[in-house]
């Protein structure tokens, strides 16, 4: 059988050929992962190629696995290009940019990166929350410019604590989400599929988005995205939270109907909305940056050095043990 491996040298007693597995490296790592990533194995750095298409082709029948991001993920025409493809590692707990169906139907395995970045995700939400309703990135630049000695006061702005809390997901996310809210004796209710057993006592299950909405001062979207959930938080949603609403989404932006959030922000009819996530990111809409009642964030939910080492440690951790015949540690597929 024809070997797909890149051999190394490796100098030791004897000197004796160790392969290394070939990985397309879809985006870039921070140093502390690309270290140990390139000397476990052959990185393809798809990234920094200029021509995408003759990169692909030329590294492609050597590729054994794909170590990609949450939002970056791996398309049909990448994994058709890969035909020796055995694992896809995604550094992030979302994997729909992946195509399961292509990978589902060559048998080819893929990875998350689960709980290691929850509670940084849920943590960042919260603050959006924060940030927003008391007007933190105003009140920064008043002090800055000078306007709180030239005009006196800071604009007085929302309570968060004791408010009504709306959970779009009860995952783990959404899970750690609510869990903090209580701290800041919110009133909290939720909609999932179905009503979770781990829901604290008090925490009240509404199976029907609108009405969730319409009961929320704050929305939060926690939901895992795929095709059944997109634009879940739609016009009928946005209408139902309100003028006096805001909406946090800290999932994926698919799961915002954008154009209509864009149109209920614009208009009024929806009072603010904290994101982290945009459709076409890192190259938001426009329309975004005229905005005076949303707060902007480039998708670092889950940015903390400490979660960011976790979700490395797990993306190497998936592929060594797929390449060594040992389980994966965080399978999806
Ligand atoms: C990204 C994410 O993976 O967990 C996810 O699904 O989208 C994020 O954690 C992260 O921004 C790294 O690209």
């Amino acid at each position: 059988m024809l070997s797909i491996t890149s051999p190394v040298k490796v100098q030791s007693n004897q000197e004796k050929t160790v392969p290394r597995p070939d990985v397309l490296q879809v985006g870039p790592y921070p140093e502390w992962d690309q270290v140990p990533l390139d000397e476990a194995f052959v990185m393809h750095r798809y990234f920094e190629a200029a021509d995408k298409a003759a990169f692909l082709a030329a590294v492609g029948p050597s590729v054994r696995g794909i170590a990609t991001r949450g939002e970056l993920g791996a398309n049909a025409a990448m994994i058709a290009a890969c035909p020796n493809l055995e694992v896809i590692s995604v550094y992030g707990v979302g994997y729909d940019a992946v195509d399961l169906a292509a990978c589902r139907e060559r048998g080819i395995r893929v990875t998350n990166t689960p709980d290691v970045l929850t509670n940084d995700v849920a943590d960042l939400g919260v603050a959006m929350m924060l940030t927003l309703s008391r007007g933190m990135i105003g009140a920064e630049t008043w002090v800055r410019d000078g306007s709180w000695a030239a005009k006196g006061l800071y604009p007085l702005k929302r309570r968060v604590w004791g408010r009504r809390a709306g959970v779009l997901g009860l995952g783990r996310i959404g899970y750690e989400v609510a869990k903090r809210l209580a701290g800041f004796d919110m009133s909290i209710a939720y909609t999932n599929v179905t009503e979770k057993p781990y829901a604290a006592p008090g925490w009240a299950y509404v199976a029907d988005p609108v009405e969730l909405a319409a009961r929320s001062d704050f929305l939060f979207v926690t939901l895992a995205a795929s095709a059944a959930t997109r634009h879940i938080a739609g016009a009928a949603v946005i209408d139902a939270l309100g003028p006096e609403g805001m909406l946090i989404n800290i999932s994926r932006a698919s799961n915002v109907d954008e154009g209509a959030l864009l149109d209920a922000l614009e208009t009024g009819r929806l009072g603010s909305a904290a994101l982290d996530v945009f459709e076409g990111e890192p190259n938001l809409n426009p329309r975004f940056l005229a905005l005076s009642n949303v707060l902007l964030q480039p998708h670092h939910a889950s940015g903390t050095i400490e979660t960011r080492k976790a979700m490395g440690q797990l993306l190497r951790d998936n592929l060594s043990a797929h390449f060594a015949g040992r389980p994966l540690p965080t399978p999806v597929l």
